[in-house]
């Protein structure tokens, strides 16, 4: 294993040298790392992802789980500026509210980089760059795999919606992309969404209120998979047939989705990796040691039909 060593960087407590401060002259990168929370599997495989990135890289990781709340992001990020990490990377947990204390990172002269998630600040010199996935793009290919099976159809198409967290950038770009694409037909109607806050047990009890209040649903879209396997639960007790009484369209990939997708109980998944420790990693070599890096890095990802998912699941990494 090598250390990512920072090069021609000030001393330890030396935050007025020039460009960014970073670690210890010569010393190891320190990187201040702050995690939405544990809410899915998904990010269950992200914070594995990050953690056995560094170490392979030799940085020194400050790992932070805000349990989903942006006061807890927040505490994190001004605890990393004390302690003068060399680096400080996060995934908000919603878009919105980190100008302040994105502007105090910049005035301590460490470079922050967004995983994951977007903030919406128009100010994009506040980090140096966002590596994660492209979420309209998700939203977008999880409406056209609906509109490509319905093509043939002239009746209406009752579509309800399990939302991601309230104001986070998966959870509004999911929901616009798949509006554009399935806009171009008036028979798809969403006739009712709300939010499941990406966990299989909000899923579950949401898709079992939608039961009760929803007459007749032909299809499920749900922002993960975490939220689609409580909606299952929900179905089978309401004695329905997940697949096929209501078609379900999911995104993530994770095992536990894919092995419902493989068995017949979700219909199609896009996927949405979690594995960005090695990207960031690289990034963070990079911009502490005041190289230039790319303004967006996004994410290859691909999408996953039942018959794609048990070819892919013997090798599938999370
Ligand atoms: C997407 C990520 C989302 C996942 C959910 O990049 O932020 O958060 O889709 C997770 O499973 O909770």
């Amino acid at each position: 294993m090598t250390a990512l060593t920072v090069a021609g960087c000030g001393g330890s407590d030396d935050a007025s040298s020039g460009g960014d401060a970073g670690g210890p002259s010569g010393g190891k990168i320190v990187m201040g790392f702050s995690q939405v929370g544990a809410e899915s599997g998904w990010r269950t495989a992200n914070t594995k992802s990050v953690q056995e990135s560094a170490k392979e890289a030799g940085v020194e990781l400050k790992f932070s789980d805000a349990q989903q709340k942006q006061e807890n992001q927040i505490k994190a990020i001004r605890s990393f500026i004390q302690q003068k990490v060399s680096v400080i990377a996060f995934s908000p947990v919603v878009e919105s509210g980190w100008d302040t204390v994105l502007k105090e990172a910049r005035t301590a002269k460490i470079p922050v980089i967004l995983t994951d998630r977007a903030v919406d600040s128009p100010d994009t010199s506040l980090y140096k760059t966002f590596l994660g996935s492209d979420f309209v793009e998700e939203g977008k290919k999880a409406g056209q795999w609906l509109v490509d099976q319905y093509k043939d159809g002239k009746d209406p198409v009752n579509i309800v919606q399990l939302e991601g967290t309230t104001g986070s950038a998966p959870a509004n770009d999911r929901k616009s992309g798949f509006q554009e694409i399935i806009s171009a037909d008036p028979k798809f109607k969403i006739v009712a969404s709300q939010t499941g806050d990406f966990t299989r047990a909000k899923g579950k009890e949401v898709m079992d209120a939608f039961l009760k209040s929803t007459p007749k649903i032909d299809v499920l879209y749900a922002h993960n998979d975490d939220m689609a396997l409580g909606a299952i639960e929900a179905i089978e007790g309401a004695g329905k047939v997940p697949g096929k009484d209501i078609k379900i369209i999911s995104v993530d990939a994770v095992h536990d989705g894919m092995q419902a997708l493989a068995d017949g109980k979700i219909n199609y998944i896009v996927e949405c990796s979690p594995l960005l420790g090695p990207q960031l990693m690289d990034l963070a070599k990079k911009v502490v040691n005041g190289e230039q890096v790319p303004p967006r890095v996004v994410t290859e990802e691909t999408t996953f039909t039942q018959d794609q998912a048990k070819q892919a699941l013997p090798n599938r990494k999370y």
